[in-house]
């Protein structure tokens, strides 16, 4: 089989030196994590630490990811992506640590890891890539699905009176977190803010204050079965409407001037 190089791939409509750097990805078309990846390599970039990243990435759609950047990555199954990088930080404090995974792998089946990272306030950053369903395996209702959401496992629309609520997973984390933690919800329908947060959730683990977590709202066109319209319709009014987007914790002055820089 004849395989491709890099520059026969692309049609560079961008600078050429772009092309050493960069390979095509997997996503589905109209697919957010590409996006949400964009957010992170930028705010990587704008840092100026990639040599310092130990990237991690879970099981779903997020594992695509395991050879985007130039930096060390792992990839673990369901949640564990963040004990995997808290034990990395811990044993090796100057690296920054990313676990980047999906909501069924965080906030479900690895939920315990995130309640115990959250209550132990590793100096890590998570982001967590919410497309309202278990995207890899075809779209099955994820605690994120929206109430009266269709997916293959609700296809008589989620009913929450017996399986309860959406998670509001960074709701969650603030209330559960200690001193120092830095939590946001962002949306792929503003990468400015996105990438904003995402880095500043950076800037808190460099400065060693505590944990820092970041859901994205992001898309699933595949699994929605939506046209770009409708997928964008849904990201900004149906999930935007429940899951409100905007930093919901904050290191305090007093915990900025406390905080121990690695
Ligand atoms: C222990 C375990 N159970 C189930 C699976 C099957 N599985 C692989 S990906 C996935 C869904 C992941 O969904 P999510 O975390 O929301 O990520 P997405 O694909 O939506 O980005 C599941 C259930 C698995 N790999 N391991
Ligand atoms: S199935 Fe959904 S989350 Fe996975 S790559 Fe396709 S659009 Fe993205």
């Amino acid at each position: 089989m004849q395989s491709l190089k890099v520059g026969e791939y692309f049609q560079p409509a961008f600078p050429s030196s772009w092309l050493e750097t960069t390979k095509p990805h997997n996503f589905c078309p109209g697919c957010g994590h590409g996006i949400v990846l964009k957010c992170l390599g930028q705010a990587i970039d704008e840092l100026k630490i990639a040599d310092q990243v130990v990237y991690g990435c879970d099981i779903g759609c997020s594992l695509l990811s395991w050879n985007f950047f130039n930096a060390d990555c792992v990839q673990t199954h369901h949640g564990r992506t963040t004990p995997f990088i808290a034990g990395a930080k811990r044993a090796t404090p100057e690296i920054i640590g990313i676990a980047y995974m999906g909501d069924g792998g965080g906030y479900a089946i690895g939920s315990q890891h995130l309640v115990n990272a959250a209550v132990r306030n590793e100096k890590i950053t998570i982001i967590l890539v919410n497309n309202v369903n278990y995207a890899m395996t075809g779209g099955q209702m994820a605690p994120t699905t929206l109430a009266g959401q269709i997916t293959e496992t609700s296809p008589y629309g989620k009913d929450v009176e017996s399986v309860g609520k959406p998670i509001l997973g960074p709701e969650m984390v603030a209330a559960i977190s200690q001193e120092g933690a830095y939590i946001a919800r962002g949306t792929i329908a503003n990468i400015k803010q996105l990438t904003k947060f995402i880095r500043k959730g950076i800037e808190n683990q460099m400065a060693g204050r505590g944990i820092s977590f970041i859901e994205a709202l992001s898309s699933c066109p595949t699994n929605w079965r939506t046209n770009a319209e409708k997928t964008w319709q849904f990201i900004e009014k149906d999930m935007a409407s429940y899951f409100k987007v905007g930093e919901i914790k904050v290191p305090t002055a007093k915990e900025e001037e406390n905080a121990h820089h690695t």
